[in-house]
C-alpha cells in the first residue's frame, strides 16, 4: 500500500498559467462545500492541518495544490454550491474547472466526494459528466460514512455501484468507496487505488471499437 511520508503545501493557483512548473502527476480532490475534502486530504496524510477546514464554505477559490512524498501531487479543487457565491464568481469556476480537466494526461485520478447521507446534486452530476467527457478517472468517496447506520450504508454504496459502476456503465467510475476520519475507514481502499493509478503510465485514449 502507498505510504505517505512527506505532504506539503505547495501552492495555489487562480488562473492556469499558475500552475507548477515541475509536471508531476495529480491526484485531484473534488466535490461540493463541506463535504468533507479537506479532512480527507488530512487523514490520507496523516496530518491534522495540512489542508485547512474552511470556516467559510465557497470562500477559497483557488485550486491548491500540495506535493506527496516529493513525487505526484494532491490537488485541491474548489468547493462547489455555496449558495452565497455570486453568478459571476461561479462562471469563473467553471471556466478554471474546465479548463483544469482538460490537460487530460497529468490527472492520474480523480475523487468525487458525495456525502454518504445524500442524493448526488445536480452539480456533482455534472462534475460526473464532465470527468467522463474529458476521460478522467474517477473514485466515488462516499464521506461521512460514519452517520448511516451500518445496513444502511451497504445499500447505499450498492446503489452507487448500480448507478456509477455497474456492469451496464462503461464509464470512467473506477469504484465505489465509503470513507469516514473516525477509524480512519476507507484509507487504506483509497490508498490502494492511488497507488494503481499512480503506477499506470498515461496511454493514449481509449478508442471505440
Ligand atoms: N462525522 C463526520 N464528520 C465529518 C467527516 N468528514 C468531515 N466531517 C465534518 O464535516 C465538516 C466539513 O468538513 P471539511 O473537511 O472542512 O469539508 P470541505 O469543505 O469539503 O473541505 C467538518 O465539520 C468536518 O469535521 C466524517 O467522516 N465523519
Ligand atoms: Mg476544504
Amino acid at each position: 500500500m502507498l505510504k505517505i511520508t512527506s505532504a506539503e503545501f505547495l501552492q495555489g493557483v487562480a488562473d492556469l498559467r499558475q500552475l507548477p512548473k515541475n509536471e508531476l502527476r495529480e491526484i485531484v480532490f473534488i466535490g461540493r462545500s463541506n463535504v468533507g475534502k479537506s479532512s480527507l486530504l488530512n487523514k490520507l496524510c496523516n496530518k491534522k492541518n495540512l489542508a485547512r477546514s474552511s470556516s467559510t464554505p465557497g470562500k477559497t477559490r483557488e485550486i491548491n495544490y500540495y506535493i506527496v512524498n516529493n513525487g505526484f501531487y494532491f490537488v485541491d479543487l474548489p468547493g462547489y454550491g455555496y449558495a452565497k457565491v455570486p453568478e459571476q464568481m461561479r462562471a469563473g469556476w467553471k471556466k478554471l474547472i474546465e479548463e483544469f480537466l482538460q490537460r487530460g494526461e497529468p490527472i492520474a485520478l480523480a475523487m468525487q466526494l458525495i456525502d454518504a447521507r445524500q442524493e448526488p446534486t445536480p452539480l456533482d452530476l455534472m462534475m460526473m459528466d464532465w470527468l467522463e467527457y474529458y476521460e478522467v478517472p474517477y473514485l466515488l468517496v462516499l464521506t461521512k460514512s460514519d452517520k448511516l447506520p451500518f445496513s444502511k450504508l451497504g445499500k447505499t454504496v450498492e446503489a452507487y455501484r448500480e448507478r456509477f459502476h455497474g456492469q451496464l456503465t462503461e464509464g470512467c467510475c473506477h469504484g465505489v468507496v465509503p470513507f469516514s476520519i473516525l477509524k480512519a475507514e476507507g484509507r487504506v481502499d483509497v490508498l490502494k487505488i492511488i497507488e494503481e493509478h499512480l503506477s499506470e503510465r498515461p496511454q493514449a485514449k481509449k478508442k471505440a471499437v
